[in-house]
Formats: structure tokens, sequence, C-alpha cells
């Protein structure tokens, strides 16, 4: 009780503190104020970016806090016509996979990448669910500069979790499958020949690259969600797991069966140990590696062929269970790293476990089993404390900074606040409805930014203008200032949201790259002006290296393509100025338009199928002459001897 209402006190002393903050005892004055707290004037920034994944929409959005307007789309793992992304040559290769050119997948998790357990804006990473990768997307340009496939994973969900020096990124594998060799297998028998696999993906911290350090084997249950233990856990990691019953057939009764799966705790820098000791086995996986060049605006995709496998089997002391009630989904650390929360599904209660008991009931040898030798541990000594009649459903727990959780409950439509001390729960605020995620500026990491949370639901119902069978999905803003929780806004989301983190806008702000300078352009086919502008035949190929300034496209008038030639237009923006990307489109071609950002060259490959005069125009409202941004391109028969000609504007 002392600890709680030490706690309080100091809630009541940041109100009193912060800038215009009215004292606790105009609390309900400040309710019928929301529209103040998220009313940002126009002309004025928003003062946090909140990174929000996209579902099934396979892109992130960026949107700015308090006010929930969107400011941009990502595209990451599908390909966005908007931009060109997965249509321009330069960006196809990005989505290669070991399965070939996969124009699509399902985001689920956005990790931003710290420093000492707190934000430091550089990256944001993101997992394809559906054809397993992780993607990392650059601040500074808010694009998607690296992807690298996952081999040996299905449902790549526990993923893209980070370390506090963002020296790993994990993907566990949700779907457990035959690997190796021996894939052509019976369903049924799973529980033979199907294992887990959790990765860890190490980032290299000048460039970023991310690469696969090695592959953790696990007992074929469902991993779910992660979080890396920080400051005192720093070097654990935890994944909680679900169908520990190891069904494969109708989960839905038959992974519900037990009343504890299990939160899988991975002592990395063990692993570590055991990599610099030599061990682990290479086992060949091939699978697709994809980095965004900046300099010659083209991406680049290779194969590898192998990854270090590490069996905690055999290798001793990486793994072991922490016994968890039921059907866990979530699993996350508070700020100190001392805690690690349990979300179970199916559980009356939410499990609050202490690293410090963990580490005891290890020494102390303190199991209640084992699963193929690697040790269960004894709950009672390892739990710090259950959070009773928490509400129905728990799923995920974000923290505050000043000792307090908020745990989402989709089942019965609503937030629980509770202190992670003395596990009291302190308030509860309905949510419309059924909510997935939260997301606190800074929740995940060792230094919350506090302030505000958002509920990213599942279900819409009634909650704007209907439009049709779908609805928007929508995100809800809370002011956790106070002792209360207060609504402030509803906003309608992009794709189907589940993660998102949010940071201080100042800490990238400045940061952000205005054009990319035209002397660093290592672009094979870049135009360094004017002049340069032509175009070549090469064979059936045909080379258009094309400029575009306000307000004209250099050539612009071509002639002697035939049809079935593959024309490939180079095109280089050669504005050095900021907010000036020129679009490229032309009729007929059947893939997207270009959005060339100033300072960059980029490449649209179209196969002319009929003979005529095709325009060519730019789709970015550029200049008053924006309209005059245009050309023609001739098509003749197949066969025809018409000579390559263009005109550039300049003699005539
Ligand atoms: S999930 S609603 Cu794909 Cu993170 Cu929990
Ligand atoms: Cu360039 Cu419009």
């Amino acid at each position: 009780m002392k600890t709680g209402q030490w706690l309080m006190a100091g809630a009541i002393a940041t109100i009193l503190l912060a800038p215009g903050c009215k004292p606790k005892g105009a609390q309900s004055a400040l309710s019928g104020d929301a529209a103040s707290k998220v009313y940002v004037a126009p002309g004025q920034y928003d003062e946090f970016y909140n990174i929000v994944s996209g579902g099934f929409n396979g892109q992130i959005s960026v949107v700015g806090l308090p006010s929930g307007r969107v400011l941009k789309i990502v595209p990451v793992f599908s390909v966005h016509p908007e931009n060109g992304w997965g249509f321009s040559e330069e960006s196809k290769p990005m989505l290669n996979t070991s399965h070939g050119f996969i124009p699509w997948d399902d985001l689920h998790h956005i990790a931003i990448s710290t420093t000492n357990a707190e934000h430091d804006g550089r990256w944001a990473f993101a997992n394809a669910n559906n054809t397993p990768r992780i993607a990392k997307i650059d601040l500074t340009t808010f694009k998607t500069t690296e992807i690298i496939e996952i081999p040996n994973s299905g449902g790549n969900h526990s993923s893209p979790f980070i370390t506090e020096n963002t020296e790993y990124i994990v993907a566990g594998t949700r779907f457990s499958l035959p690997t190796g060799d021996n894939v052509d297998v019976p369903i049924a028998t799973y529980k033979e020949n199907f294992k887990g696999t959790i990765s860890f993906i190490s980032v290299d911290q000048e460039h970023g690259n991310m690469d696969i350090a090695f592959q953790l084997d696990a007992p074929p249950f469902n991993f779910d969600l992660a979080r890396a233990g920080k400051k005192k856990s720093h070097g654990w990691f935890f994944f909680s797991t679900y169908n520990t019953e190891m069904a494969h057939t109708l989960l839905e009764v038959n992974a519900s069966q037990k009343d504890k799966d299990f939160i899988m705790a991975v002592n990395w820098k063990k692993a570590e140990e055991y990599i610099k000791a030599g061990k682990g086995k290479k086992i060949k996986s091939p699978y697709v590696h994809n980095v965004w060049d900046e300099d010659t605006h083209t991406a680049i995709s290779t194969v590898r062929e192998d990854i270090l496998s590490l069996d905690p089997r055999e290798l001793k002391d990486i793994v072991y269970f922490i016994p968890c009630p039921k059907s866990p989904h979530g699993t996350d650390t508070d700020p100190t790293g001392e805690y690690i929360i349990g979300s179970g599904k199916l559980a009356a209660i939410i499990p609050v476990f202490s690293f410090t008991k963990m580490l005891k009931a290890i020494e102390d040898k303190n199991f209640e089993g084992n699963i193929d030798g690697m040790p269960v541990l004894n709950y009672e000594a390892v739990l710090h404390g259950e959070v009773l009649k928490p509400g129905l459903g728990p799923l995920h727990t974000e923290f505050d900074g000043k000792g307090n959780a908020y745990t989402s409950m989709f089942v019965s439509s609503e937030i629980v606040k509770w202190n992670i001390e003395t596990l009291e729960v302190l308030d509860r605020v309905p949510t419309f409805y059924s909510v997935g995620h939260l997301m606190i500026p800074g929740g995940p990491t060792g230094k919350p930014h506090g302030k505000y949370m958002v509920a990213y639901n599942k279900i819409t119902k009634d909650r704007y203008l209907p439009t049709g069978p779908e609805l928007a999905h929508s995100a809800q803003l809370f002011d956790i200032s106070g002792d209360k929780m207060q609504l402030l806004l509803d906003f309608p989301t992009i794709g189907e949201p589940h993660y998102a983190e949010a940071f201080p806008a100042a800490l990238i702000k400045d940061k952000q790259v205005k054009f990319y300078k035209m002397e660093k352009n290592n672009h094979p086919r870049a135009l360094k002006g004017i002049n340069d502008a032509r175009v070549e035949r090469d064979g059936n190929k045909v080379h258009v290296y094309m400029t575009s300034i306000r307000s004209n496209f250099r050539p612009d008038n071509i002639e002697g393509v035939r049809v079935g030639d593959e024309v490939y237009f180079h095109v280089t923006n050669l504005e050095q100025d900021w907010d000036v990307p020129h679009g490229f489109a032309i009729k007929g071609a059947n893939t997207a338009e270009l959005l060339i950002m100033p300072g960059e060259t980029a490449t649209l490959k179209w196969v002319p199928d009929r003979v005529g005069i095709f325009p060519f125009y730019c789709t970015d409202f550029c200049s008053a002459l924006h309209q005059e941004m245009q050309g023609y391109l001739r098509v003749s028969p197949k066969g025809s001897n018409n000579p390559i000609t263009f005109s550039t504007g300049v003699a005539e």
C-alpha cells in the first residue's frame, strides 16, 4: 500500500508541474476539454511520430499524435502503385524471396531502434507474417531499405522485437514446421517431425545491415509474441507460447486444453558464448536478402545458403520455460527489466513474473519438470504475483514509466491500469471495441515518454459513418497523464493496425533528407543534365534516358519504337529542392506510375502491345505548368524500319 500511495503522490505532482495542466480538483472540468488536448493548430506540428503497422495491407503508416493525422504511407512488403514501389525496376528486388517476387504480406509489429533501452530514432523494423521476413525502414527517408527472409519459419508473428541496443531483432515462428531435408511428411506426425524455430537477426550498428546470426531449435509450440529483457534482464529474451498441447487440428479446442502454457526465456548471451566456442551447426536453408543502395537508388537482392542452428537440448542453459496461464498472447517486460508480464487470453488473472526470482529458481534448480531436458521453472518460485480480476481476454501490456501497467482486454473491451509493484487495479476504461494492441510512446523501452496511450481496436461497429460491409479500423487516443485514463479522440487507421510505436518528433524531425544530391547519384543510367537526354536501341530493348525538371520531360517526342519492344524509361529527377517529386506514367502500362524524388533515378519497364501514339505525363502537380509536362511516344508495327528519333525540345 505504501508504494501505491507514494506513486499516487508522484502522479499528482506531475500534474501540478506540467505546464498548462490544471490541478487535480479540475479533473471533471478537464474531461470536457478533450478537443483542445488533441487540437494541433494549423501550421503547428504534432508532438509524436506514431509508426503504425498496416496489418494485411503490408504497409506502415506514419501518424502524428495527438492529432491522429496521417502523414505518410510507407510501402514495406506490399507493392504501392502510388509511388511505384515494387513496380519500378529498382525497387522490384526488394520484394524478392526464395519463392520469387511476392507483391504482398501481412505486417503486424513495429520495433523502433533503441540505444541503452531508449528510442534512438534510427530505424523502424517490421515483420512479414505470411512469407516470413523482417524489414528495416530508414527514419530519415521513410523508405524501406532492407528486407531479410527468415527460413524454416511460418507465420512470422513473434517478430520483430528488439534488444536494448538494437543488437538483435527476433523472429519466432507461429506455425511449427518440418525443416531441413525431411519436409514431405504426414501432418499427423506433427509431434515427431515438426519444430519451432527462433531466429536472432543481428543488426550492424553502423549501417544497420541485418544478418541471421543464429536460429534456435524449439519444441513444436506456437510462438506468439516476444519481448527482450532490458537493463537488469538485458541478455535475455522472452517468448510467449501457446498450443503447447502440440495439436495440429482444430486448435480452437485442442490447443486450449492445458491450464498453463509457457513463456520461453532465452539467454542469448549464453547462446553467443556457445557460438564463440564453435558450437552449433550450419544448416542448408536458402533465404533472400535485399538491400536498398541509396547512392544507386537501386535494390540488390542476394541469396544466402545456410544458417547457424543451435539446439538448446544439447547446449544447456540457453532455454528455460516459465509456466504461464493460459494460451498467452502478449508477453511484455516493464521499463526496469525486472517484471515479465504474460497475457493469457483464456486466463482470469494476469501473472507477473520476477526476473530476479527467475534467476534464483534457475540457480536453486527449482524446476517442476522439463521439456526434452530443458527445465520448466516452478511457477510459484518465479511469480511476483497475480493481478486479480483484471477483466476478460488480456492481450497486451504497455507501461508509462511511473510504475503502472496498462493491459488491453479483448473480450471485455476495456483497458485496465494496474500498479506493477502492488498488482492493484487502479482504473479501467471501456474501448470501442475489442481492443488489440496498446501503444504508449516509448512504452516498450526503458524510458517511456508517457502522456498518451492509443488503443488499436479490432472491431469498429458504429464509431464512424458506415462505408458498406467493411468499416474503417479504429484507434482511440487516451490521456494517461492523470490518475484516470481519459478518452480524447477516435481516429480511423489505414489497413488493420496491430502494433505501433511512437517517439517524440524532436528525435528525427530535423534529420529528414530533403532531396538526394545529384552529385551522389551513382545510378548507372542517371543523367547529370538535360543535354544527356537520349534514346538508344539495343536489340529489342529501347532505353529512354529521360530528365524531369519543372516543367518538362526530355526527350518528349520519341519515335522508332515497335510493338513488342521492351522499353525502359530511366527517369532522373534533376530537381535539387525539397518536396518536388515528379511522376511518370504512360498510357497502357500495366504496372504503375513512378514517383521520382528530387535527385533520384527510377526506371519503368513498358512493353507496347499495339501501334499508335502513346502520351506520357507527369502525375504530380509540380508547378503552374505541370499540365504542360508531357510527351508522345510513337509505336510502329513489329518489323517496321522507322529509326529511333527523339526531340529534346532544345533545338526546335
Ligand atoms: S497481434 S492483437 Cu498480430 Cu500483435 Cu496482438
Ligand atoms: Cu512534374 Cu508535374
